[in-house]
């Protein structure tokens, strides 16, 4: 098989991959230069490569396991194929589409999941004339550029995600968000993720992280102010602009993205998703928000 071609495509992270037709099966030579390339890379680019479900279905199986998208409303997969999801404003099934606002805040894949994905596979299949792009943040150079200091105290840190922080999920049907709340209680999960094959860390935060475990409300918020700000600094942000067929790869254990609306809402815009299944980390979040500073105050008070 020949060997693919890959260009660089950013400092932060994204290249190319050229040279292969992802129609048919890739050895296992090939697979592990693609493996390594999406380590190294953390976002592979495929252009021109409009497969068919099964086709995308079996070349993201070369990543990993495919997620059958139980944590998801089942009415947002392709007809009999689970494992793919529509991510479109045109409508389904005569409604509005329950993923025409998917991914407008900065975040990390399923991360109000106790499985955050590990990684995606979108295809592009049709794109408004201009924008509807989509960014994502390299979030070990996040942790990395951070002082030793930061690092030290972010690293004993936990953050509850909450799909409730989803942007856009007032939404869509008061039964879908019941569903989707009740599939997804808020979770747990370590401000600093350990990359399961590179060994790096890296940042977990997002806006979807309602509080940090142990500081108040405002320590929490600033904090998460200020960590959301700098892992999504330009620096660190690779920005596609989609062409109709690209597929785009990403490592969901070490970034997080946001779909932009930078697009005329009225023209058509279709991705297709498979998601890979990630390690079973984190856990259930206690019902116990974050001190408030009244609460402080009375705390110290009845001390004193
Ligand atoms: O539509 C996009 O560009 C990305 C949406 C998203 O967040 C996702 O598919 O995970
Ligand atoms: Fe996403």
């Amino acid at each position: 098989m020949a060997e693919p071609t890959i260009t660089p495509l950013g400092y932060a992270m994204g290249a190319e991959v050229t040279g292969l037709d992802l129609r048919r099966p890739i050895d296992d030579l090939t697979r592990r230069r693609l493996y390594e390339a999406w380590l190294k890379h953390v976002v592979l680019v495929f252009p021109g490569q409009a497969l068919t479900p099964q086709q995308h279905i079996a070349f993201s199986a070369n990543f990993g396991t495919l997620d059958d998208h139980a944590s998801q409303a089942p009415e947002t997969l392709l007809e009999n194929e689970p494992q793919i999801l529509v991510v479109t404003n045109k409508h389904r099934l005569g409604k509005p589409s329950g993923t025409r606002n998917t991914g407008r805040n900065w975040h990390t894949d399923l991360s109000y999941s106790l499985r955050p994905a590990k990684g995606a596979l979108l295809l592009c299949q049709e794109k408004p004339p201009v924008g509807g792009d989509t960014m994502w943040a390299n979030l070990t150079m996040a942790y990395e550029t951070l002082s030793p200091t930061m690092q030290r105290f972010i690293e004993g840190l936990e953050a509850v995600h909450d799909v409730s922080l989803v942007k856009g999920i007032g939404q869509r049907d008061p039964a879908v968000i019941q569903g989707l709340r009740s599939r997804n209680p808020p979770v747990v999960h370590p401000m600093v993720r350990v990359h399961p094959d590179t060994g790096r860390k890296s940042l977990l935060a997002g806006e979807r992280v309602s509080h940090i475990l142990g500081l108040t409300e405002d320590e929490s918020t600033a904090l998460l102010n200020f960590l959301n700000a700098h892992a999504t600094s330009p620096e660190f942000v690779y920005r596609h602009r989609w062409r109709v067929g690209d597929i785009v790869l990403w490592d969901n254990r070490c970034t997080c993205h946001v779909a932009l609306p930078d697009f005329d809402q009225s023209q058509p815009r279709l991705m297709l998703r498979c998601s890979l299944q990630g390690e079973a980390v984190g856990r259930l979040a206690e019902a116990a928000p974050a001190a408030t500073k009244e609460q402080m105050i009375q705390t110290v008070a009845a001390l004193s």
